[in-house]
């Protein structure tokens, strides 16, 4: 399975912005932007950097951000750098990761609820929680906080998500904050 963006992120917002190369070229407008880290916020921390980008693009941006409750550029622009980092932590098998495992299915299936059971409990070190809601009648939610290398987490979610019977899975990636 590909990586997977997680959540809106930066995915969200980079597939948001594109934007008339031909037209806008010329019209830059620069940006200033604050890079920190919010933990350890001091002003020796601080970087202030000008970004050249051209007005097209950062009205969108702004249009963006607005809607997804931004107050600041620099926020914005420090979590698509974030979600960056993030997904590159993935892309090494032995790197350690947290993440969630959605599954949609039908709890009718023959031997599917034993199943999924089953292959949960063979990664009990790795699946830490497991939330179920009774979506419907027939229809039934499980959320899994999955937690481990990512090769292995990549392994146990590609597992529960093929099973026949499971209509729909994904797997969400991001991190235990530790590196940002
Ligand atoms: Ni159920």
């Amino acid at each position: 399975m590909p990586p997977r963006k997680a959540a809106w992120q930066a995915g969200g917002l980079l597939h948001g912005l594109q934007t008339n190369h031909g037209s806008a070229r010329a019209n830059h407008s620069i940006c200033s932007l604050d890079f920190r880290l919010e933990s350890k916020l001091t002003m020796s921390d601080l970087s202030r950097i000008g970004v050249a980008i051209d007005s097209e693009l950062l009205e969108k941006f702004d249009d963006l951000i607005n809607k997804r409750g931004y107050t600041n550029r620099s926020e914005a622009f420090r979590d698509l750098i974030r979600d960056e980092l993030v997904e590159k932590t993935w892309e090494s098998p032995e790197s350690s990761v947290v993440g969630t495992v959605t599954l949609v299915y039908d709890h009718h299936v023959r031997l599917l609820n034993e199943k999924l059971t089953d292959m949960q409990h063979d990664h009990h070190r790795s699946i830490l929680s497991t939330l179920h809601v009774h979506l419907d009648h027939d229809n039934c939610l499980e959320v899994l906080v999955v937690r481990g290398k990512a090769g292995a987490v990549r392994k146990i979610a590609d597992a529960l998500i093929s099973t026949k019977g499971v209509k729909h899975g994904r797997l969400t990636i991001t991190t235990s904050g530790a590196e940002l």
